[in-house]
């Protein structure tokens, strides 16, 4: 019975020493040393490509990051489990990412950096924080957690997601229906949504158009879920104020796109959080006793959902 890892090799090696210590009992191979491929029981992959089809005793699919979009599940056979990460070190990665992004568009460090360019002194009103109306798009682990700790600093939060929530302090939409509703209150828009067949592209010039003039846009999901030339254009035209990009598409950005020399749009190299190997190998066995007890593991997605 072997656990086999399948993503940076360098994370890899951190993975195997604490699994040496928490489950010595557990041979842990790092791909491709894989051994015999039917020893294999758990899979932990970034992108498992067509590994999965090939392991014959194959239990579990472990994901690394807090998304799937990346695994192409028609190729993960349809009785395995696939389970994303669900770990602590993704979500305070998360929310300091988006803390610092939502305070740096409400407190004009755009504008700021702009007039240092053209070395401008000049003090701009400072907005009160409930004046500023933060809208999240997705309340899961991370969407939910952003919200938490952006209402204690008082501005007036809102989120938006598939089924209905409740948040306390926080005004929750869900559906198509509340839509609108949702954007045209919002004057910081974060986008924390899988990418799915139904997020693909929604960051379109149909959500900046409902938006307030002035908003700006905090794009943390993934790549594909933003029309890149629609944002140009919002921005363009002055609708759209400012962007700040962790997720392009595609990734790396190349070095000749427009985006590299927008002066509103800051730009990440999709580092807003990731993995803790510590925090993810305690997931991981912590989901394996679940498994093996026959109880429901953190994090099993729903293949139909695709999330
Ligand atoms: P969750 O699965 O916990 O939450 C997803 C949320 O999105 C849910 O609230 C869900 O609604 C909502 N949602 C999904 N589809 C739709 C839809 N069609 N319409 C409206 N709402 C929808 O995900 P996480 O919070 O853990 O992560 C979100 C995403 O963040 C990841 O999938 C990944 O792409 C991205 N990410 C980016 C990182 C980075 O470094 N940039 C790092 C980690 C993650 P409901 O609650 O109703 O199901
Ligand atoms: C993730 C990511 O999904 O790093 O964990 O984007």
């Amino acid at each position: 019975m072997t656990f086999l890892y399948k993503a940076d090799p360098a994370r890899g090696a951190q993975w195997a020493a604490r699994f040496a210590q928490l489950a010595p009992d557990l041979p842990f191979r790092v791909w491709p040393d894989i051994g015999n491929p039917a020893d294999i029981r758990y899979l932990a992959a970034w992108s498992p490509d067509d590994l999965a089809e090939t392991l014959p005793n194959l239990e579990v699919v472990f994901s690394v990051g807090a998304g799937v979009d990346q695994f192409d599940l028609s190729r993960v056979p349809p009785h395995l489990p696939v389970v994303r990460m669900i770990e602590p070190g993704i979500v305070e990665g998360m929310v300091e990412y988006v803390t610092e992004a939502v305070l740096a568009v409400h407190r004009d460090l755009f504008d700021y950096a702009a007039q240092q360019q053209a070395r401008v002194w000049k003090a701009r009103p400072v907005r009160a924080a409930a004046s500023r109306r933060v809208g999240v798009l997705g309340l899961g682990m991370l969407g939910t957690a952003v919200l938490e700790r952006l209402k204690l600093f008082g501005f007036a939060c809102a989120g938006w997601s598939r089924s209905p929530h409740t948040i306390d302090g926080v005004e929750c939409h869900a559906g198509d229906a509340s839509f609108d509703t949702f954007l045209g209150r919002t004057d910081v828009l974060v986008c924390l949504l899988p990418l799915t067949d139904a997020t693909r592209g929604l960051l379109s010039r149909r959500v900046f158009d409902a938006l307030p003039a002035g908003a700006s846009l905090i794009h943390v999901g993934r790549g594909p879920q933003l029309n890149t030339a629609d944002l140009l254009d919002a921005m363009d035209a002055g609708h759209l104020h400012s962007a700040v990009l962790d997720v392009t598409d595609p990734e790396p950005l190349p070095v000749d796109h427009r985006l590299w020399s927008q002066p509103r749009v800051r730009l990440t190299p999709h580092i807003a959080s990731a993995t803790r190997p510590e925090g993810a190998v305690d997931a991981v066995l912590d989901n394996l006793r679940r498994h093996r007890a026959g109880e429901p593991m953190h994090g099993a997605i729903n293949r139909e959902r695709g999330y």
